[in-house]
This record gives C-alpha cells, structure tokens and sequence, in this order.
C-alpha cells in the first residue's frame, strides 16, 4: 500500500532498530460488559465518564515548531497538576504494579500532521535500575501496534533498564495524515523490593525518562521521529513517580481501591463490589465514603456528587492519607 518508499523503510528499520526481541505478550482486552441488572450503576458510570472526559489533564504546551510530541501516562496513582507526575500511596511491603502508556501525540493536540512519505519513529524509555523492573511490554494491542510493523523489547545493563521501540510511520490514505495521539507501548513495571517499615513516612523520587540506553558498546537508541527525510526529537513528556509509603491503617477517604487517589474509579468499585461481586474493595474504612461506619450504595452517591456534581469534600483523612479519626468496624488494605 505504501509502494517502494514504504519497503525500503521497513526494511531499513528492521535492520536498523535490531529488535531481538522476544514474543510480545498480548494482552486480552478487558471488555467484559454485562448487562446491567443495576440502572444506577450505568447512569451513575455514564455521569462520571462523561465528566472525566470533560476535565482533561492541563499539559504544558510544547513548541509550536515541534509537530510531534512523545508522552508517558501511568494509571493508578495520583496525578499532579501537569498530568506528567505521579503519586503513588504504597503500604510496607506492597508490591503495586505501575501500569504506564507510551503515546505519539501531534502537537498542538487537535493539529494535523501530513506525512508525504512514510518515516520513521524510535522510542527509548529508560527507568532507574535497582528501583524498578518491567514486568511486562505490550506493543502488540496498541494502536500502533494494530496499524504496523512495531517491533521493541526490554533492554537491562549493568547501568540502566528501559525498552526501546521503533516502527515505519506510514499513515494513509495518501496523502498521509494524522491527528490526535496513538498508543505506542504499555509497560507494566514492578517494584524491584518492596519498601519496609523502615521506610514508613519516606518519599521515594523516580522518574522514566526518554533516553537512549547505551548498550555492548552502542550508544543506544535515541527518541526520535523522521517524516519526510527530516528527523526530529519530538516534544517529550516524561514522567515522574513519587512513592510514599504509608503504614497500613493510613487510608484517603473514599479511595475505595486504595490506589492513592480519588475518582470515577472509586465509587464505581464500590457499586460493583456490593453489587456484582467482580472488583475488590480493597479498602473498606476508604470506601465508606460518607464516614458512618458503613459500607453501603451511599457512599458510591456521596463520592459522586463530591467528584461531579459539587457536593462536600470525603471527611478525614482526605485528601492526604492518615488513620480513620473514627474508629468502626471497617477493615483497610484487606488481602
Ligand atoms: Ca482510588
Ligand atoms: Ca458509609
Ligand atoms: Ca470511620
């Protein structure tokens, strides 16, 4: 479809990007959707889908020269104000995972890029050794690994770890265009040792970072994107991770998954955990949302109205973690 110029690409970044990799894991797609048997539930998730998708994170604008830009999200923490930072609220001696997400954006976010003949895209992104390790990389399911040839795989040496990726930027129909932003890779990340009860009250500071990992005497793949036989380091957004590690008696009111944050999340697993019985309530004393010291429907309705329709704040602790100031019979962090 891309007549010789997109042969000699993908042949050319098969060689070049010297991908050794192993089988890519694919991940299933998790769209296991019942039918409802609870309206609320529906209304309610539709309520808070549609105001998440009207709150979109406040990004720093990247120069107006530079049409792409290379970005990192995590889910499952607290974002700062940027959308490029991360708090993650861990107990001694949990293990979360970091669940983050490589995307090709074209700047500014609504711009059309044409592309008249197909490029090229290289992406390293590294993480600090000793702190960090890839669990899992998944380029295969994501959107630019459902359009082309992308190749990648993990990458360890005595100084740095990371993964690299590459693949042909060939869009079409011709001329090609693209606008908005593409998945390029999902990285699941573990923690090399979990922290201790020695580390309680401790900020641990990381990053991942856009960077070349030098390696056997190479000097690494650079980020980079090249369209047109003009090749440019986009705009990168890079992410930084701040692990705090509270003790287990620590909880954010209404973080009902316990993942170090409020919201849509929240008071959806406390609907589907009283009433499908398929999410975990991982902390009760959290999810009792309204503070009563029971865990019922509304708790789901106060964290809601809280987060969409102006209603009070969740009672202490909130939204810093701390111990419940009322003592009940609700649990936290339950296996
Ligand atoms: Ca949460
Ligand atoms: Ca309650
Ligand atoms: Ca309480």
């Amino acid at each position: 479809m891309q007549g010789r110029p997109g042969a000699w690409i993908i042949h050319g970044v098969q060689r070049w990007v010297s991908l050794r990799c192993p089988a890519v894991p694919r991940k299933e797609t998790m769209t296991n959707v019942r039918s409802s048997r609870w309206p609320l539930l529906a209304a309610l998730t539709l309520v808070g889908l549609r105001a998440a998708a009207a709150d979109p994170p406040s990004d720093p604008p990247c120069p107006a020269e530079t049409p792409f830009v290379f970005s990192l999200e995590a889910a499952g923490g607290a974002s700062a104000p940027g959308g490029n930072a991360l708090e993650l609220y861990l107990a001694p001696g949990e293990t979360r995972r970091l669940e983050v997400t490589a995307y090709l954006e074209t700047n500014p976010p609504g711009q059309t890029v044409t592309v008249d003949l197909c490029g090229l895209l290289g992406m390293s992104v590294a993480h600090e050794k000793g702190l960090l390790g890839i669990e899992e990389l998944d380029l295969t399911s994501t959107e630019a690994g459902q359009r082309f040839f992308v190749g990648g795989r993990t990458v360890e040496t005595e100084a740095a770890a990371g993964f690299v990726a590459g693949f042909p930027l060939c869009f079409v129909p011709s001329p090609h265009t693209f606008t908005g932003r593409m998945s390029i890779a999902r990285a699941a990340y573990a923690l090399e040792s979990p922290f201790g009860p020695e580390d309680l009250g401790k900020d641990i500071e990381t990053s991942l970072r856009f960077e070349a990992i030098p390696e056997g005497g190479r000097p690494g793949l650079e980020s980079y994107v090249t369209v047109g036989g003009q090749s440019a380091t986009p705009c990168l957004r890079e992410l930084e991770v701040t692990f705090r590690v509270r003790a287990d008696s620590e909880l954010i009111r209404a973080d009902a998954n316990f993942d170090g944050k409020v919201d849509v999340s929240d008071p959806v697993t406390v609907l589907r955990g009283l009433f499908h019985g398929d999410a975990r309530i991982r902390c009760s004393d959290a999810a009792d949302s309204n503070d009563d010291g029971k865990l019922d429907i509304s708790d789901a309705v106060y964290s809601f109205a809280y987060l969409f329709l102006g209603g009070p704040e969740p009672p202490a602790p909130f939204p810093r973690p701390g111990p419940d100031p009322t003592p009940d019979g609700l649990r936290c962090n339950e296996p």
